[in-house]
């Protein structure tokens, strides 16, 4: 097929592929580190930004939320980190010249990774009304520019102000301190997409809706369960301390759809034996599901429990005394887990998960002669439509083991940006817990709104609808990242003024309401000093570690401004010289924006103390620190969920859409998934060969992916390569965010209303010729 891919512009729909890879990590991740590091910032900038990374006087890796082990390596980083810091760190900028050649209708034909591949954003710039071009902007005009359209709105709930997560804790706490100043808890963020439904269901179940575990418990752990996640290139340092744990004896559980590389054998590249020997071999028991059918999955394993517990009481299935004193719904639970009949709970469980029942009893028969197991997840498990009872049954099985509040025990949903949890601990939520809005109250002396605000698909609802004047967002890339693109492309353009505090272009700097402003943003990895005195920001990990961050970089333009310069200087400008908050202040000095969270914020005691000291501190998590639950009844409880599994009906696949090895959500590092063995393209579906063959397709072929939705909007994904890949029956793969034209903007997840990206129902057609790159 032809394609017309602007000048520059790699074609991207003439992928090459090949076998996938046996082990992951081992040399080629080192070469592929040091040849982007050359590429984009010169040996000269990248090297000294690389041995700054993760380390306790360093910055923490903009990539993903893993934690740092105590004793650091010093190349304390990974293949995939290296390309954040790499991309972050460039000298390649994006300054007015750049905007002066080339109009935003040129900028909206070309694809995101060429967009990404330009370099950084130096200097504010302005859309205006009808214009083709962005032009600059000074600081000043720029907020005036944005407080005056603030203002001028009939509501503040017409205004909506999204994150991304990177933002470091003090930014995010300011940010959610502006908006409810300004009257409105409309602050969607890219979790609303991500581990919502985590958090949902172990609020729910056991108070608090983080993760129960530190590295430690992981070292310690007699059985991990790793499900519905790829850490091998979205977590790869968690391949290191997965080793770790093999080597004391752990055992692990994969459960996925797709036989990823990083969790077979893993060749650690701090070590000599990761160099030169055969590296780790990581999974034990693989168990390769349907997508979304870990629900099933887990009520089979809890059954089980239950019916051994019920014939053998000595071999202690169901830990009793766990049970009596810390739990709240046993009984529940087992009434509705044992009211079907054996040969109509396994078929269905057959049914949702692809499993044998003997594959299932191996499992058991691992996690019955074990007390300390772990189970992680990521967005496998998050982005169905019944995700949040998916996770709410992993919490019944692990509290039928006693396994939470034990060392090397517990829940491990594995965090995905860097900071998106702290971002939520600082209040960064349309939902707000009223404890926190009381703090806020307190410590600020105004009254916070109370209504609910907006999450990420209501905010597109509410655009599409002509509902919201202003749309500002810290960071993130919201029209490429959120489902329906067409849907939502048409409700950004919907918007007056549409505002991005960003380091990177992306497409939604292109798809624009009628004004439309690009302000430059210093970064994790960037120097910050404010009036002379040198700054640092915090973090919290996945695993609710808060540390400092200190960037090193010379920024590449003087007016790129931090996240909390940015917000100090808008939230005066908008809300007045009378203001209490003392905004002035706390831009020059980040140790004040510490002293107010830690006034607002539980756990945050002698804050500016003890971040200070290597390494940082914990925060406190009352399941896990003393199984004390701050739940309604104060216990843990169980929960009786229903089995159902996606319909698919026959002559469709189930898709997922997922991320390459090459990269980090939009942005696109490169044109390779190593690991699955795809090169220089990226519009490829994976596809079972029994299926394709079914459907009359074969490896090679091009078709249109086409959504089975209910509403009459046609939803088309054309011209992707076939790939026969061994993939679940039934189950298909392709990339995100080119599959987002696909997920219905009403297909979310009950109660966390997240877009159902890993499970779409789709029909394979011809390729209709219909594809323009990009
Ligand atoms: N390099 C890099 N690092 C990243 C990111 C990145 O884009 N690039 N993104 C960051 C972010 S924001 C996040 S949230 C995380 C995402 O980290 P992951 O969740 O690992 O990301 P995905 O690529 O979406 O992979 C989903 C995995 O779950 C499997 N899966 C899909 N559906 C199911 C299911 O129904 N059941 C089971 N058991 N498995 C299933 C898929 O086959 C795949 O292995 O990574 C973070 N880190
Ligand atoms: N189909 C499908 N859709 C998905 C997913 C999926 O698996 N499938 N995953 C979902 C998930 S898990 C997530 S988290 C979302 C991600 O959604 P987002 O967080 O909105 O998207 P990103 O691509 O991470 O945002 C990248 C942009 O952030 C900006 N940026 C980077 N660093 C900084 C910084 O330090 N400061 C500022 N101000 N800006 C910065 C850059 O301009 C860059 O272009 O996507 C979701 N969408
Ligand atoms: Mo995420």
């Amino acid at each position: 097929m032809a394609s017309t891919a602007p000048e520059n512009d790699p074609r991207q729909d003439e992928p090459e592929v090949g076998p996938p890879a046996d082990h992951a990590v081992g040399i080629p991740a080192i070469v592929e580190s040091m040849r982007v590091t050359g590429q984009q910032s010169g040996m000269r900038r990248g090297l000294p930004t690389l041995v700054d990374v993760n380390q306790r006087s360093g910055f923490d890796c903009p990539g993903c939320a893993w934690p740092e082990p105590d004793h650091r390596h010093p190349a304390e980083f990974c293949e995939n980190g290296a390309k954040a810091v790499a991309e972050e760190a460039t000298r390649r900028a994006v300054d007015p010249d750049f905007f002066a050649q080339h109009s935003v209708s040129d900028l909206a034909g070309r694809s995101g990774y060429w967009l990404g591949q330009q370099g950084r954003l130096t200097q504010p710039m302005l859309l205006d009304r009808a214009a083709s071009h962005y032009t600059p902007i000074t600081w000043d005009e720029a907020f005036d520019l944005l407080a005056s359209e603030l203002r001028q709105l009939p509501s503040p709930d017409r205004a909506v102000f999204y994150t991304s997560g990177r933002t470091s804790n003090e930014a995010a706490f300011l940010y959610q301190l502006f908006a409810r100043q300004f009257g409105t808890n409309n602050l969607p963020d890219c979790s609303n997409m991500c581990h919502e439904s985590s958090g949902e269901a172990l609020g729910e179940t056991l108070g608090i809706g983080k993760g129960s575990v530190l590295l430690e418990d992981i070292y310690q752990a007699d059985v991990i369960i790793v499900a519905g996640q790829n850490p091998g290139t979205n977590h790869p340092r968690m391949l290191t301390a997965l080793e770790r744990a093999k080597r004391s004896g752990s055992r692990i559980i994969t459960v996925n759809p797709l036989p990823e590389t990083g969790m077979r054998r893993f060749k650690n590249p701090q070590t000599a034996r990761g160099i030169v020997g055969r590296g780790t071999r990581l999974t034990d028991l693989f168990l390769q599901i349907r997508l979304g059918g870990d629900l099933g999955l887990f009520q089979a394993l809890n059954r089980l429990l239950l019916q051994v517990d019920e014939h053998d009481p000595g071999a202690e299935a169901v830990d009793r005394e766990f049970v009596e004193r810390y739990t709240h719904g046993f009984e529940d639970l087992r009434a509705a887990l044992l009211e079907s009949g054996e040969e109509e709970f396994w078929g269905q469980v057959q049914r949702a998960t692809g499993l044998e029942r003997q594959e299932i009893e191996e499992a058991l028969a691992m996690l019955l002669t074990s007390r300390r197991i772990v189970v992680c997840w990521a967005m496998g498990l998050t982005q169905h439509q019944h995700a949040v009872p998916t996770i709410r049954e992993i919490v019944n099985f692990l509290l039928l083991r006693g396994a939470i509040g034990r060392p090397g025990a517990g829940v491990c949903p594995v965090r995905g940006h860097s900071n998106v949890q702290g971002d939520r601990t600082m209040g960064i939520y349309e939902r707000p817990d009223p404890a926190f809005l009381d703090a806020l109250a307190t410590e600020f002396g105004f009254a916070p709104p109370r209504e609910p605000g907006l999450d990420t698909v209501n905010a597109i609802r509410a655009m599409r609808d002509g509902r919201v004047g202003v749309f500002m967002a810290m960071g993130g890339n919201f029209v490429s990242a959120t489902p329906d693109t067409d849907t939502t492309e048409a409700a950004m353009r919907r918007c007056g003024l549409t505002v991005h505090v960003s380091t990177k272009l992306n497409r939604s700097h292109v798809v624009t309401g009628a004004r439309a402003l690009i302000l430059p943003a210093r970064a994790r990895s960037d120097h910050d000093v404010q009036d002379g005195r040198e700054q640092f920001v915090t973090v919290e990990d996945s695993m609710g570690m808060v540390h400092a961050s200190r960037g090193s970089v010379p920024p590449l333009s003087a007016q790129m401004r931090s996240e909390v310069d940015i917000i100090t200087n808008l939230a005066r400008r908008v809300l007045g010289p009378d203001n209490p908050v003392p905004w002035e202040r706390m831009r020059s000095d980040y140790d004040t924006i510490r002293d107010r969270i830690e006034g607002v914020v539980p756990g945050f005691t002698n804050f500016n103390a003890r971040v200070r000291e290597p390494g940082g501190f914990a925060l406190p998590h009352a399941p896990r620190d003393s199984r004390t639950f701050p739940t309604a009844t104060g216990r843990a409880h169980f929960t009786a969920n229903t089995l159902t599994a996606p319909e698919v009906p026959s002559g469709h696949l189930l898709l997922q859409t997922l991320r390459s090895h090459d990269q980090y959500n939009t942005t696109i590092y490169g044109l390779d998934d190593r690991y699955r063995g795809v090169h220089n393209g990226r519009r490829v579906v994976f596809v079972n060969p029994t299926d394709a063959e079914e459907l009359g397709v074969a490896d090679g072929d091009y078709v249109d992916l086409v959504s089975a939705w209910s509403d009459a909007r046609e939803r088309r994904a054309p011209h992707f390569r076939v790939v026969s890949y061994p993939t679940a029956r039934g189950c298909a793969a392709a990339y995100y965010p080119e599959t987002n034209v696909l997920v219905p903007l009403d297909s979310t997840a009950e109660a966390s209303n997240t877009p159902t990206s890993k499970s779409i129902v789709v029909r394979l057609e011809p390729d209709s010729g219909d594809y323009q790159p990009f």
